[in-house]
């Protein structure tokens, strides 16, 4: 496979609702689709760095930057085999794992549409359809979550993930608890907490959650190691883990029992399939996260998830939970079994839609081989 051209796009596109971490506020999701073409053929990738640094240190400027200055150059001028290549191909750029996912990602898809094969089968997947859950962001008060997660039940979803900070946390995590019993319910802090706050992760032991993800600042494996120690509730790294090495020395310090797995955060789909190896093999259930993607993304996320390992419900929710209006057809809906369907079409199996795309677009780039 030779890649001739690659085109960076950076989009601007509203969300429905806005969407409130211990550390931010999102009202517009901001990404980068990358295209690629080569052999005839096209791919579509998206890097999820956004506009602000505040989940990891990339954002869509260092992306841009990365892309257009390295990690494109380092692959219009050669012929990869397979997209399983290009992490070694581009190992002497250190970090920015977003902006080499994002491209990863659309070799994957030219290699797929070359080839006639979906991603989940070029992955390993075995599933077509995949459990999903909805990821909730902060509100205002109890009462304005109470309503928002029963609108998402009945919309049909049937896990809950509740995004905390400190001072909103047990209090919203009780009231949900005591109004849904058997609710499939989960926590995120995006690292907000430091460890003198330990005592309200042992309080939410009751609450029977299905796991507490990324507590902690996540340089910090030993905090939580010594927080899993303490609690029943499986402890879940995000930021934390941005490799299959990381990986495995959070499972050996037992700083966590269960991994959320990005693609975007581990620099793309071909490290993503060796963490999931990994737990595989030491029985850690891992489960598909996600960075508010567009149909390209989701798309992938449905794929990654589709394999055996992926045991916990993904954050991969139904296109309307955030667009109105999408740069992927067709858009992605929940199955009345709480499910969505793992795309069949070759590559990604989407495609995009180029009048919605230009409605979005803030910048684009074209990278050609002379
Ligand atoms: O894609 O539904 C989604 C968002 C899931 O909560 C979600 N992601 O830390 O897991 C996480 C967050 C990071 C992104 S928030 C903009
Ligand atoms: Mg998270």
């Amino acid at each position: 496979m030779k890649i001739d051209t690659v085109e960076i796009h950076q989009l601007s596109m509203p969300l429905v609702s806005q969407f409130e971490t211990s550390k931010h506020v999102e009202r517009d999701r901001e990404c980068l689709l990358i295209h690629v073409e080569g052999d005839g053929n096209e791919g579509w990738g998206e890097c999820v760095a956004q506009r602000v640094p505040w989940y990891s240190y990339e954002s869509i400027g260092t992306a841009w930057h990365v892309l257009e200055d390295f990690l494109v150059p380092a692959i219009l001028e050669t012929e990869l085999e397979a997209p399983s290549e290009f992490p070694e191909r581009v190992a002497g750029i250190k970090g920015h794992p977003m902006a080499k996912a994002g491209l990863e990602m659309a070799i994957w898809d030219l290699a797929g549409q070359i080839a006639g094969e979906p991603l989940a089968e070029m992955l390993g997947g075995e599933r077509t359809q995949v459990e999903v859950g909805v990821s909730i962001g902060i509100q205002e008060d109890v009462k304005t979550l109470l309503e928002v997660v029963r609108n998402h039940l009945n919309e049909g979803y049937r896990r809950v993930k509740l995004k905390i900070k400190p001072g909103m946390d047990l209090e919203y995590v009780e009231a949900v608890r005591e109004a849904h019993p058997d609710l499939a319910l989960q926590v995120d802090a995006n690292a907000a907490y430091d460890t003198n706050r330990s005592k309200i992760f042992e309080q939410m032991d009751q609450y029977e959650l299905v796991l507490i993800e990324q507590p902690y600042p996540e340089e910090d494996l030993l905090a939580h190691a010594e927080l899993q120690a303490r609690v029943s509730t499986p402890v879940c790294l995000d930021e934390s883990i941005d490799s299959v090495t990381m990986a495995r020395q959070a499972l050996d310090l037992d700083a966590c029992r269960i991994i959320n797995i990005k693609a975007g955060r581990v620099g793309g789909l071909t490290e993503a399939v060796k963490i999931h190896d990994l737990c595989s093999a030491r029985n850690v259930p891992v489960w598909c996260g996600g960075m508010l993607e567009t149909g390209v993304g989701r798309a992938s996320n449905l794929a990654l998830a589709s394999l055996p390992g992926f045991t916990l419900p993904g954050d991969i929710s139904a296109t309307d939970r955030y667009y109105e209006l999408d740069v992927a057809k067709p858009r992605f809906t929940l199955n009345s079994d709480g499910t969505i369907n793992v795309p069949t079409n070759p590559g990604l199996g989407v495609d995009v839609d180029q009048s919605a795309l230009e409605h979005f677009i803030v910048r684009t780039n074209q990278f050609t081989v002379r």
